[in-house]
């Protein structure tokens, strides 16, 4: 017999009643209420954190929505925002959503059924959705309606310092691996990579990946691209696919940096492990998810939050798939 079940039968009443109380869906009497509480109390009901969630509309739970999680800067994120989480006292609900708008509807329904604290949509898909939700919402770089806060690197001048570091480096044949439409923050790198390159009046080849990490069709992306030997420079929007591009090359036995220099997007753990390791553009990680967050739980709490664009620097880190040298022309 379930709890609800048993509930209602030594109370007397509706299940249906026993659950609009429980859940607070609904009108319940007075009479009902007393009833019903007088019962739980008897069975001595230990509702589960869930159940206790629902019962106190008052869950110590956040839904963490990641746009992919085998993608590495995605797992160091949500290890950050988990283990801040623990220590005031909250539970992360993890949601893997896959950039599809379809699976972040029903993550964003099963989360408001739980009755979570608050919610992060990290690159979110959906805009309306969020319309008429009573649970504190912060995104991650996509941005969702007005009144919600965003929170992202500056990926606009990340583009641009990409741009530059590969110029000093002597690149004039450049190609710039961008990220799918639908990524704000790739777009604005794809701005930034741009309009450094029209300060210099270089021109910049470029294509889209349709996903941020997915093997094989980062595979099937890179497959198509016969001429890729013939840059001297790549800026590729994150470091996933920087990695992907990078294998695909020495496969080719082409000789990185020697040949063609490599600058990916991120600072996630695998660009260390890459041979050679990889340049990038520091997203502050720990910075993003801390604050990510911080500014959630301030919210669940009441506190008075500023709604606006949360922006956090980025920063060049060079490794070994640029060259070491400065080149002058
Ligand atoms: O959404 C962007 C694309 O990929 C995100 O910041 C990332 O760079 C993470 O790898």
């Amino acid at each position: 017999m379930s709890n609800i079940r048993e509930i209602a039968k030594k109370a007397g009443i509706g299940i249906a009643t026993v659950s609009r109380y429980l859940n607070d869906t609904g009108y319940v009497s007075e009479e009902s209420r007393k009833k019903i509480q007088k019962v739980v109390e008897e069975l001595n009901y230990t509702p589960n954190a869930l159940a206790r969630a629902m019962f106190t509309k008052n869950s110590k739970i956040i839904g963490l929505m990641v746009p992919n999680i085998s993608n590495p800067f995605f797992n160091q994120m949500a290890s950050i925002i988990e283990e801040y989480a623990k220590n005031m006292g909250y539970t992360i609900f993890l949601c893997n959503t896959d950039d599809d708008k379809e699976k972040e509807k029903n993550y964003l329904e099963v989360l408001q059924s739980h009755r979570v604290a608050g919610i992060i949509a990290s690159r979110s898909q959906c805009k309306e959705e969020y319309t008429n939700i009573d649970i504190p919402v912060v995104a991650f770089e996509n941005h969702i309606l007005d009144n919600i806060i965003t929170i992202s690197s500056d990926n606009y001048n990340g583009g641009k310092m990409a741009f530059d570091h590969l110029y000093k480096k002597g690149c004039r044949k450049i190609l710039h691996i961008k990220g799918p439409k639908s990524f704000e923050a790739t777009e604005l790198r794809y701005e930034g990579f741009l309009d450094a390159a029209k300060a210099k009046n270089i021109e910049i080849d470029f294509i889209e990946f349709q996903s941020d990490f997915q093997v094989e069709m980062l595979e099937a992306d890179i497959n198509s691209m016969d001429n890729i030997s013939d840059y001297d420079g790549i800026f590729v929007f994150n470091d996933i696919a920087a990695a992907t591009v990078m294998r695909f090359l020495k496969k080719r036995g082409v000789e990185i940096p020697q040949e063609v220099q490599i600058i990916g997007f991120d600072n996630s753990f695998i660009g260390e492990l890459l041979y050679p390791s990889l340049t990038t553009i520091n997203q502050p990680i720990e910075e993003l998810g801390n604050t990510i967050i911080e500014l959630l739980i301030k919210l669940i709490n009441g506190e008075n939050v500023s709604i606006e664009d949360y922006i956090m620097e980025t920063k060049l880190i060079e490794r070994e798939t640029t060259i070491s040298a400065n080149l002058k022309y």
